[in-house]
């Protein structure tokens, strides 16, 4: 049990795990981009930069890029507020959603179709824009929202058509529109874990599986968190009494509240620890980001 060190990560268990999955990843990612004209890159607004994976732009060369920070509405708005303004000094399109708000997802296509007519008029001064098809591809770290989205586009005036060929697979399109067209399977990023927390707050969301960080250091984690930023949610959820309570007492105090016990009434952790994640990436704790934006330069 890490509960002293909630800032360390099982780094064996991650050493092992993604350096192989990343070459591979990023290689179909790319074969794919040849077909599309922008890259939507699907972040979680809860961990806006750490939920990118920073070899991402080498795969895209000069291909347009959205990034889309999905999920905000499980975000802490003031916490996005400062990553608004990081984002905004890096120069990098971006865009805060929840995407199950029709509004929203109307503003990231009509950005995408922005972005891809500037780029082409970068790349060809001549260049008169005329109405072509936008071709889209969605790319991001597991669970972030990837294929709610394209259902979202593909909603009922959207159709899938048959299989054209690609490069060298058959790829299927989702016609969104006359004018649009998205690949209907999304590019799975591969994490890339810079410091050992990133791996608990990755966990946190749900973007890597759970026995890589753990299910009992993540939700232990998350319970820290959430103490500390003082969630007035989660304690009225688990009918805390104050946030100086130890992580040992919030365990008990959740197992006795949810009937989490064995026999002889002692607590059974393995499921408050299920509970807590559950309830945590369904939003039910509280609004909350993890980690915050560098240093802006002004
Ligand atoms: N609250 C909220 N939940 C979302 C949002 N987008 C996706 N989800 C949920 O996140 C989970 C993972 O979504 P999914 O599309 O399967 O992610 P994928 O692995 O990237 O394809 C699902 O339970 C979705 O309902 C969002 O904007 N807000
Ligand atoms: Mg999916």
């Amino acid at each position: 049990m890490k509960r002293e060190n909630d800032q360390s990560a099982p780094s064996d268990a991650l050493h092992n795990w993604y350096p192989g999955h990343m070459a591979k990843a990023l290689r179909e990612i790319k074969q794919k981009l040849k077909m599309v004209d922008i890259v939507l890159e699907i972040r979680d607004a809860r961990v806006p930069m750490a939920s990118g994976n920073r070899n991402l732009n080498e795969s895209l060369g000069q291909k347009p890029k959205l990034i889309i920070l999905n999920k905000a509405n499980l975000a802490d708005a003031s916490q996005l507020e400062q990553w608004s303004k990081w984002f905004d000094e890096q120069n990098a399109p971006y865009l805060f959603i929840d995407c199950f708000d029709k509004v929203a997802m109307k503003k990231a296509i009509s950005m995408a179709r922005k972005i891809v007519e500037k780029n082409r008029k970068d790349c060809n001064p001549d260049y008169v824009e005329t109405k072509t098809k936008l071709k889209m591809m969605i790319v991001g770290l597991p669970n972030t929202g990837k294929s709610t989205i394209i259902n979202q586009l593909a909603n009922k005036s959207a159709a899938k058509v048959a299989d054209k060929p690609g490069q060298t697979v058959l790829q299927q399109w989702i016609v969104v529109d006359k004018d649009i067209e998205l690949l209907d399977t999304p590019g799975v990023m591969p994490p890339r874990i810079d410091k050992p927390e990133h791996a608990l707050w990755l966990s946190a969301i749900h973007a890597i599986p759970d026995d890589i960080a753990g299910e009992e250091d993540t939700a232990i984690f998350i319970i820290k968190h959430l103490l500390k930023i003082q969630s007035q949610v989660f304690l009225e959820r688990f009918k805390l009494e104050s946030f100086s309570l130890t992580v040992d007492e919030v365990l008990q105090k959740i197992a006795m509240l949810r009937g989490c016990l064995k026999q002889k009434g002692l607590p059974d952790l393995d499921r408050v620890y299920k509970l807590v994640l559950a309830e945590f990436r369904k939003g039910e704790l509280g609004k909350t980001c993890f980690g915050a934006p560098p240093k802006l330069s002004r």
